[in-house]
């Protein structure tokens, strides 16, 4: 029987779209993860199945210090209190998003320990701004001016290349790319919040970001927990970060590993910084850096690791190689490249009991003491946001302590 033509035609289109199809999934796209068991897949995020955070959490390991029992008032000339205090970088028009991270944070720890706070900013604060921010906490606050010298743009950097590269980014949507502001925050982070007179005596900070929030009840002193374990970071997220903004980091930081290999730590983090197989595409785009790092807006850390000749060095290398303002390089990217190859791995430590969001990610455990998220929860939003989770690879290649 003879077969009309048109319907001969689109049999002929069917076989041939198949083929192209067929072609196309073999073909591999990039950004897959080869795989020895059946079709490649690319990563879209952690399995649930390997979701630490959906395992009941309790307090780490080991002797805490509690409230109950040591002397932790606030006016104490002989508490209990190591030399420590909580810091945020903030600006006068953001006292509103402040404020309830603040008593969030009271609520949750700090009205237990009365550790101070200082508060740093570019411009001097406000009277309001003082008068609230005491009024939400019974311990010491502190209000800092940023040194011009620490936030100025330094005279090296050329304000043309610097419009001309953020306008480049600008068109890569890159958020905040012509925001100038931005970089020097970005910088300030990076290599200059440690060298703040009002820190001087200090050995470890929690840093707190406006807009944040605390979700569990955490009763132990957590600087106490960092000193008495000679801790140099922790840690409550992990992501990947956008390759455009930091192009050139790691190959600047390959200049500085060839002229100084001994700063490396025989014990450091190297296979989780260059891992090219959970996202080939983003290491490639970052010339050789996975893009993998600590999210900085929660870091709780020792500024002895800042203050080190190996960490100034590196700080150094980088300013003079312009990348804060002729990309967008972050001090979440610049901390966690020092951390993964200047400090030892094991003295950093993931605080998967501290409940915690910046938009649009979170750190939630599963614990009686954590109220207002949900247990293993990783991202609010669009369900792309999953694959900026970087914890698969920190978990392989450092470890869940
Ligand atoms: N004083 C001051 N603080 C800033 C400035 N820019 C950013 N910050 C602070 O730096 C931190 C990071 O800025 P943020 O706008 O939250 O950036 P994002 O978290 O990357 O979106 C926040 O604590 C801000 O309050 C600035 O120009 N002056
Ligand atoms: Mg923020």
């Amino acid at each position: 029987m003879a077969i009309a033509r048109p319907i001969r035609m689109l049999g002929a289109a069917c076989i041939l779209i198949t083929l192209f199809l067929v072609f196309q999934i073999n073909k591999g796209t990039p950004g897959i993860i080869p795989s020895t068991q059946g079709p490649s897949v690319p990563y879209e995020g952690m399995n649930r199945k390997d979701e630490p955070l959906l395992d009941p959490t309790g307090e780490p390991e080991g002797h805490l210090w509690r409230a109950d029992g040591n002397d932790y008032a606030p006016d104490s000339e002989k508490s209990a209190r190591t030399n420590a205090a909580l810091i945020s970088l903030v600006r006068n028009e953001e006292l509103h998003e402040l404020i309830p991270t603040m008593k969030d944070l009271e609520r949750t720890w700090n009205s237990k320990f009365n550790y101070p706070w200082i508060f740093f900013n570019d411009k001097p604060f406000t009277e309001e701004f003082k008068r609230q921010t005491q009024a939400v906490t019974k311990a010491k606050c502190q209000y800092e001016i940023v040194p011009k010298e620490h936030w100025d743009m330094p005279e090296w950097i050329n304000m043309d290349i610097f419009r001309e590269s953020a306008e480049m980014l600008k068109e890569q949507n890159i958020q905040y790319s012509d925001k100038l502001s931005y970089h020097q925050m970005c910088r300030w982070n990076s290599g200059m919040f440690y060298k703040h007179p009002a820190l001087k005596d200090y050995r470890y900070y929690w840093r707190v970001e406006p807009k944040v929030k605390f979700f569990c009840d955490v009763d132990y002193d957590v600087f106490r927990f960092m000193e008495d374990r000679n801790m140099t970071y922790g840690f409550t997220i992990n992501l990947f970060d956008a390759p455009q903004t930091i192009s050139t980091l790691w190959p600047e930081t390959k200049k500085f590993l060839a002229v100084n290999p001994s700063y490396v730590h025989e014990n450091n983090m190297m296979d989780w910084l260059t891992d090219d197989k959970l996202r080939p595409e983003h290491t490639e785009a970052a010339n050789g850096y996975s893009t993998c790092h600590f999210w900085s807006n929660f870091e709780i850390g020792d500024l002895t690791f800042f203050r080190s000749q190996q960490y100034e060095d590196y700080f150094n290398h980088l300013d003079r190689a312009g990348g804060f303002f002729y990309e967008r390089w972050g001090d979440a990217p610049v901390h966690s490249i020092a951390l993964g190859l200047f400090a030892d791995k094991s003295k950093v430590h993931w605080f998967r009991d501290i409940g915690y969001n910046h938009i649009p990610y979170l750190n939630c455990p599963n614990s009686p003491k954590c109220h207002g998220c949900t247990p293993g929860k990783f991202y609010a939003g669009e369900p792309w946001l999953a694959k900026e989770d970087c914890r698969p690879n920190y978990f392989k290649f450092v470890g869940t302590h």
